[in-house]
């Protein structure tokens, strides 16, 4: 489950949202965020919690679950479960805000902020991105400046349990201000890079930054 080749893109969501991409789906053309908005254009609000993968949950035991952080930076890390909980912990409460339109309120977060996490590793100055690795064999990339987002986190817990399986846990990132494809669930490595590589949706018409602020949907051309 290491190799990004074997991931399992052809499925039928797989295509429909790249078909979605190619079309424009549910892009308003409206760029504006009024102060008292707190849904961005496009979006609608849910209650529940959808889930949004390739098909493929994989059920990693706490025991055998690692985590490696590595690339262009000083001080590469290699975590067990025990060595992510050692660290310092953060709870946070924010708003997904999922491509495919749906939204949801007030999800609170627990686990290792990712300023916590840069000041452990210390990225090179050339570190410019990061792409963030799944075990399902999934990626995604990000800014470095994204990535170090305030309210960014390395989340194992929501709502003050374990986040479920089909839902990223034991450990995924959580990233408020992009659309939800960039937290990537079922984290197994985060790798800074010097140049941008573009992940599993990005490589599919999805934009590169995806801010639903501004309807980064999906890319240009
Ligand atoms: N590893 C992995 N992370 C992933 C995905 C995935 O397929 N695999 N899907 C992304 C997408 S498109 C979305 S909308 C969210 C969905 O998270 P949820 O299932 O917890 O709602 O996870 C993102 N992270
Ligand atoms: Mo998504």
């Amino acid at each position: 489950m290491t190799d990004d080749a074997e991931t399992p893109a052809d499925t039928k969501l797989t295509r429909t949202k790249q078909a979605w991409a190619r079309a424009g789906k549910f892009l308003t053309g409206r760029v504006a965020r009024p102060e008292s908005e707190r849904l961005p254009p496009g979006q609608h609000l849910v209650k529940d919690w959808p889930v949004l993968d390739l098909g493929l949950q994989p059920e990693i035991q706490l025991a055998s679950w690692t985590l490696d952080i590595d690339g262009a930076v000083e001080q590469p890390l290699h975590w067990r479960w025990a060595d992510l909980l050692a660290q310092e912990q953060t709870r946070d409460v924010s708003d997904i805000h999922c491509v495919t339109t749906w939204s949801r309120y007030d999800n609170h977060w627990e686990g290792v902020s990712t300023r916590t996490l840069l000041d452990l590793v210390r990225p090179k100055p050339e570190a410019g991105f990061v792409v963030l690795h799944s075990y399902d064999g999934y990626t995604t990339n990000l800014t470095l400046e994204d990535f170090a987002s305030e309210d960014a986190i390395l989340a194992h817990g929501w709502e003050g349990k374990p986040i479920p399986t089909e839902h990223g846990g034991p450990l995924r990132l959580v990233l408020p201000k992009l659309y939800f494809w960039k937290s990537a669930k079922w984290l197994r490595r985060i790798e800074f890079t010097l140049a941008n590589q573009p992940g599993f949706w990005e490589v599919r018409g999805y934009h590169d930054r995806g801010d639903p602020w501004r309807e980064e949907r999906y890319s240009d051309d």
